[in-house]
């Protein structure tokens, strides 16, 4: 959450500085006759070669041979999508890599516009950059940043917190315009006016796998609120140190979620700093995720989204 001295750094910043604008499945065919040990040996390979060990919807050898996936880990990048929902689920997770960490953001907004292509393309290639391994030599997660609704009608200021009536909290939202939570993606609502636990001088907040943020003209600003809030969607939560907090200087404690960091900055903490907590660590391996419902025997479910939807950067 971001408190009212944001709002004051954002006036003199805006003041001040001048920002950027703005199925394959592996059936092998076992030859019947010739010797008499032979067919043995080749139903035995058959059935080798068919065998689905971890149970990610990939036979062994498909992964083997074909994906380089580890055909007894079922989720080879640990992003919590099954191997074989990543290598099947176009609709659902398009352009999923089964060897790299992978991120899903519904993005729906209460105005015309949603969040920028500056806005966006600076957060994906912060993500991209990310100081985290994957499987294999390349490193940096992908986030999705996928444009759903935009004029969705906001009865007054959006609450972080459940509220009676219909348009007054962010799980509201959710609860009636998201189209892939089943698909495991977070949401986040861009509004005009946001309040945090009933209070209106917040311009963001985020709950786990959910926030909800003011739109600011600056690009920078607007990555950089979007950093910090969804950083507590993920689980950057402002019980530990240095979070929602002015009291370590950015050497100190070198994130966007430190109140220091948040307008100037993108990143989360590599842990090289006085705070030591390594954040994007956290992101990349043990964040808060929406649970993964459209999946079944390691590949997609009926509950998959089956339409098309609009990906830009991902
Ligand atoms: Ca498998
Ligand atoms: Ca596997
Ligand atoms: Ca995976
Ligand atoms: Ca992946």
């Amino acid at each position: 959450m971001v408190r009212v001295g944001a709002i004051v750094l954002v006036t003199v910043l805006l003041a001040g500085v001048v920002f950027p604008v703005a199925g394959m499945s592996s059936q092998v065919n076992t030859a019947s006759g010739g010797g008499a040990d032979t067919p043995d040996v080749q139903q035995a390979q058959a059935d080798a070669n068919a065998t689905d060990t971890d149970g990610d919807g990939l036979s062994d050898s498909l992964e083997r041979s074909v994906y380089d996936t580890d055909p007894t880990d079922a989720d080879t990048d640990g992003d919590g999508y099954p191997d074989g929902m990543e290598v099947r689920c176009e609709q659902a997770i398009p352009n999923a890599d089964p060897l790299r960490t992978d991120i899903y953001v519904e993005v729906d907004s209460t105005q015309a516009t949603t969040l920028s292509d500056p806005a966006r393309t600076s957060i994906v290639e912060t993500f991209e950059n990310a100081p985290v391994s994957n499987p294999g030599d390349s490193t940096g997660i992908d986030i999705h940043l996928v444009t759903d609704d935009t004029n969705l009608s906001a009865n007054g200021t959006v609450h972080s917190k459940s509220r009676p009536g219909v348009g007054n909290d962010i799980y509201d939202f959710r609860a009636n315009h998201s189209e892939y939570r089943s698909d495991g993606y977070y949401y986040v609502l861009l509004t005009d006016d946001v309040a945090y636990n009933g209070d209106d001088y917040f311009v963001g907040a985020g709950r786990p796998e959910i926030a909800a943020m003011e739109r600011f003209d600056s690009t920078k600003i607007t990555a950089s609120l979007f950093m910090h809030e969804f950083g507590h969607a993920m689980g950057l939560d402002a019980y530990q140190d240095g979070i929602d907090e002015e009291r370590y200087s950015r050497t100190e404690y070198d994130s966007v979620m430190n109140y220091n960091g948040l307008y100037r900055q993108l990143s989360y903490s590599n842990g090289t700093d006085s705070v030591g907590r390594n954040e994007w660590q956290f992101v990349a391996e043990n964040r808060t995720q929406p649970a993964i419902e459209c999946v079944e025997n390691g590949t997609c479910s009926s509950r998959c989204t089956q339409t098309a939807k609009v990906t830009v950067n991902g």
